[in-house]
């Protein structure tokens, strides 16, 4: 299997899967400054001209979701629980995260970290004000929920901790406002006890 990732947000939550599972994949990167993603070889790959993506066999899969879910899923992995009533589970994670807590994170992101690296211009003030109630708002859902679980299916660890907590490192960074949601922290911490999740890209070694 070929992974293809550049070091940001969602290339990260297929690139720590596969680490954490030990998955046989050659990492490939996509350089997004030089438009790498662009090029028509790509393209074919994944037609959004997006990454990541993933090449197995046959098959391309784009959507860091249904990556992670696959290299789970292909590893006999309980990241990917093999029980109905749990998939469903976290396909509600995975949904609520993609629309509702990484969207506004996600727009966090964008303006902190991403603008400034691509020399986009400066925050748009009115975008991380709009983000910053919104991600108040669903933190709030989600320290709820992590009171009296480990992880966000209870004690088993998912894909859907991979994805929901995407943004966390950079928390600082990109002003996340969770100051204060304790049980959110907890679960950071227990991440992070994860290599995978703490170093979840390859190492670029230099050109000879
Ligand atoms: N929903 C997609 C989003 C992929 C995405 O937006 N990737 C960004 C990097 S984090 C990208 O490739 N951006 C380049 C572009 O849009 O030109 C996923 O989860 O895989």
């Amino acid at each position: 299997m070929k992974l293809y990732y550049f070091e940001t947000i969602n290339p990260q939550k297929a690139c720590a899967v596969a680490k954490y599972l030990n998955s046989p994949v050659e990492f490939v990167r996509v350089d997004l400054a030089k438009g790498e993603h662009k090029t028509s070889a790509y393209l074919a790959i994944n037609p959004n001209g997006k990454v990541p993506a993933l090449v197995d066999g046959q098959v391309s899969i784009w959507e860091s979701n249904a990556i992670m879910c696959h290299l789970a899923r292909v590893a006999k992995s309980d990241l990917w629980p093999a029980d109905g009533a749990k998939q469903i589970e976290v396909l509600k994670w995975l949904t609520w995260n993609s629309e509702h807590f990484t969207r506004h994170a996600g727009s966090l992101y964008f303006n902190y970290i991403i603008k400034p690296k691509f020399s986009l211009g400066e925050p748009d003030t009115k975008a991380v004000q709009e983000a910053t109630g919104f991600v108040k708002q669903f933190g709030a859902v989600l320290d709820d929920h992590l009171a009296s679980r480990a992880y966000l299916l209870g004690d088993q660890l998912t894909v859907a901790d991979f994805a929901v907590s995407v943004t966390l490192p950079f928390a600082a960074k990109i002003h996340l406002p969770l100051d204060g949601f304790k049980n959110i922290a907890r679960w950071q911490s227990r991440l992070e006890e994860l290599p995978a999740w703490r170093e979840p890209f390859p190492e670029i070694r230099a050109a000879a």
